[in-house]
């Protein structure tokens, strides 16, 4: 069964061109409630683990580099059928494919900066949320 909560961040690009409050405010438009919200800067190691499923995609490297160059905003949000809702709120990966009304639409540059990740599971939302997240941080 679908859980209520799915892990995203701002990636670096989004937040150097001042969009962190745009794109929340997508995200409570789009009906999720904001359950923990953080500003911080990865480590080329912690982005190396915390995308470690990628590590043998030819795009690891230049992804760990891209994540790691400034601050992203990570947040645990909660909605009914939040992993799958949240896949439709942001849109393909490739901003070219992205439809009308997406957040990548509106802010991704690239295939690679496009501006906010989402959890593609309930485990791994439930993982990723816990990465940067105490239990007492998720209300
Ligand atoms: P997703 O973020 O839409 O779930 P994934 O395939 O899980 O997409 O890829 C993780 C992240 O890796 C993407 O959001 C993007 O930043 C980057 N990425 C994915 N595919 C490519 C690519 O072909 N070239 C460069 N970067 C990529």
């Amino acid at each position: 069964m679908a859980t209520n909560r799915t892990f995203t961040m701002i990636k670096p690009d989004a937040v150097q061109d001042n969009h962190i409050g745009a794109i929340t405010q997508m995200m409570e438009e789009g009906g999720f409630r904001v359950v923990a919200m953080k500003k911080t800067l990865l480590t080329k190691e912690r982005a190396g683990d915390f995308y470690a499923v990628h590590k043998e995609r030819p795009f690891y490297n230049d992804l760990v580099s891209y994540m790691s160059k400034g601050p992203i905003v990570a947040m645990i949000l909660e909605k009914d059928n939040a992993v799958e809702d949240f896949r439709k709120l942001i849109g393909a990966t490739n901003p070219a494919q992205a439809e009308e009304g997406t957040i990548r639409k509106r802010f991704a540059k690239s295939i690679e900066s496009n501006a906010v990740h989402g959890s593609d599971s309930d485990e791994n939302a439930k993982i990723e949320g816990d990465f940067f997240f105490k239990a007492d941080e998720q209300f």
